[in-house]
C-alpha cells in the first residue's frame, strides 16, 4: 500500500487535510481504526469558530453546515450575584460561532473526501510507525507514504513515535467534567456558564433535539454514579433554576467523565512525519477549541504539503511547527483562563482568596468593554 500522503485517523484533522489535498489532486490514503458507523456517530465538539467556518467554506466543505448549522453569538455567566450576557457578535472582531455537531461534520467530510477520489480504509488499526521512512504497520501489513501525517488523537501511535528530544508540555488541571448529552431542546438561547459552590455547570446547544450539559465532578468520579435524576437535580441546583427558570429535561443519552488536560508537542514534526489536531496538542474542552485547532492545522499543512509535492518547495513544511505553535499556545492560554474563571478552588489554604479573585474577574468581564472585546476575540477566534 503506497500513497503520496498517508494519514492516520479520520477525525476532523485527518478528514479536512484529506479533502484539501484531494482538491489539489494529491494522492491520499487515510487509515482509520474505527468503523464508518462508529466515527459518524461519535458525538464530541459542536462549536466551530470563525476561522473553521471560513476554511470549510473556502474549500467547499460547508454544505451541511450551511443547511443545518446554527449561528450562536452570545453566552451568559450565572452565579450567586445574578446573570449577565455577552453578545460577542457585537464585541471584538464581531465573529460568531456555527454550532454543528462534530459527528455530522465528520459524516459530511467522509462523503466529500470519497467523492474527491480519496482513499479511506476503516477498521484498520495502525500498530507501529516509522517517522523516518513514513511507514506504518497494521494487521494487514504495511502502508508507506512519501509523507506520514498523524491525526490519530492524543493517545495515538504517531505521537508516541516522536523522539525523546520532542518536548511534551503537559498539564492536568485536576478537574473533571461529567459531559452529558440530553435528548431535549436547549433550555436557553445562549451558552450558559454557571458558577456554584458545588462546582461548575455548563449548558451548550447542539441541535434542536439534543443539548450538551457539563457538570464539574471529582476526577475519580464514574459516569455510573450519575443516573438521570442525579444529573438533573445537580444541574437544577447549579443553574439556579428557582431564580432563572427551568431546564427542558429529557433522557440522558450519553454520559462520560472528561478530565481537563492539556498538552502541546513541540516540534510537531519528526522526519517525514507531521502531527495535527489532538495528536499535536490536546486542549481542555473549556473553551471549545480542539476541533478548531485541528482545522487550522489541517489548512496550514495542506498548503505546505501541496507546495512540497507540486514544486518540491519544502519551506512550508519546515515552518509548519513555528506557524502553528503560537496559535496553539494562544488557544491554550485562553482555555486555561476559562478554566480558572469557571472553577472554584478546592479546599487549599488560599481557597477564600481565589474565590474573591474569581469574583473580581467576573465583575471586570461584566463591566469592562475592553475586557469583553478581549474575551470575544479569543472565544471565537484562533
Ligand atoms: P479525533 O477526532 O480524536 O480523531 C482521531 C481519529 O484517529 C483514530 N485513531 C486511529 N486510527 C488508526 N490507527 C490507530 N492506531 C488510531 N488511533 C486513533 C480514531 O479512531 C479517530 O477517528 O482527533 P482530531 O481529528 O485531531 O480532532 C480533534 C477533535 O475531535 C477534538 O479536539 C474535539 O472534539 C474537542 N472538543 C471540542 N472542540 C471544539 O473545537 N469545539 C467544541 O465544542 C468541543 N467540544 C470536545 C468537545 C471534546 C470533548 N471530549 C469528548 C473530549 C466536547 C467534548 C466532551
Amino acid at each position: 500500500d503506497q500513497a503520496t500522503v498517508l494519514i492516520v485517523g479520520a477525525g476532523p484533522a485527518g478528514l479536512v487535510l484529506g479533502n484539501l489535498l484531494r482538491a489539489n489532486g494529491i494522492d491520499t490514503l487515510i487509515l482509520e481504526r474505527g468503523s464508518r458507523e462508529r466515527v459518524q456517530t461519535r458525538a464530541r465538539a459542536g462549536f466551530l469558530g470563525a476561522n473553521s467556518a471560513r476554511v470549510l467554506a473556502e474549500h467547499g466543505l460547508d454544505a451541511g453546515l450551511r443547511q443545518r448549522g446554527q449561528w450562536h453569538y452570545k453566552c451568559a455567566f450565572r452565579d450567586s450575584d445574578g446573570q449577565f450576557e455577552l453578545n460577542y457578535a457585537a464585541l471584538g472582531r464581531g465573529e460568531v460561532h456555527t454550532v454543528y455537531p462534530q459527528q455530522d461534520l465528520v459524516t459530511d467530510l467522509i462523503a466529500e473526501y470519497l467523492d474527491r477520489g480519496g482513499r479511506l480504509r476503516f477498521d484498520v488499526t495502525v500498530t507501529g510507525v516509522d517517522p523516518k521512512t513514513a511507514t506504518v504497520r497494521h494487521l494487514d501489513g504495511q502502508s508507506k507514504g512519501r509523507f506520514l501525517i498523524g491525526c490519530d488523537g492524543s493517545n495515538g501511535v504517531t505521537r508516541a513515535a516522536m523522539p525523546a528530544s520532542a518536548v511534551r508540555h503537559a498539564r492536568d488541571h485536576g478537574i473533571a467534567w461529567l459531559a452529558v448529552l440530553a435528548q431535549a431542546p436547549p433550555s436557553m438561547s445562549a451558552v450558559t456558564y454557571a458558577m456554584h459552590d458545588n462546582g461548575f455547570a455548563g449548558h451548550m446547544a447542539r441541535s434542536p433535539e439534543i443539548t450538551r450539559y457539563y457538570l464539574q465532578v471529582s476526577p475519580d468520579d464514574s459516569p455510573a454514579a450519575w443516573p438521570d435524576e442525579r444529573v438533573w437535580a445537580e444541574l437544577n441546583t447549579r443553574m439556579r433554576v428557582d431564580r432563572f427558570g427551568p431546564l427542558r429535561q429529557g433522557p440522558i443519552v450519553e454520559r462520560r467523565v472528561v478530565r481537563l488536560r492539556s498538552d502541546v508537542v513541540d516540534p510537531m514534526r519528526h522526519g517525514r512525519m507531521f502531527l495535527a489536531g489532538d495528536a499535536a496538542s490536546l486542549i481542555s474542552p473549556s473553551a471549545a477549541k480542539g476541533a478548531n485547532l485541528a482545522i487550522m492545522q489541517a489548512e496550514v499543512l495542506a498548503k505546505a504539503l501541496t507546495d512540497a509535492v507540486a514544486t518540491g518547495d519544502e519551506r512550508g513544511l519546515e515552518a509548519y511547527s513555528s506557524t502553528c505553535l503560537p496559535r496553539i499556545w494562544r488557544a491554550q492560554e485562553f482555555s486555561h483562563w476559562m478554566i480558572t474563571l469557571l472553577h472554584g478552588p478546592s479546599n487549599g489554604p488560599d481557597a477564600g482568596f481565589q474565590r474573591v479573585l474569581r469574583r473580581a474577574r467576573l465583575d471586570s468581564l461584566r463591566d469592562s468593554r475592553s475586557h469583553q472585546d478581549f474575551f470575544a476575540e479569543n472565544y471565537v477566534g484562533i
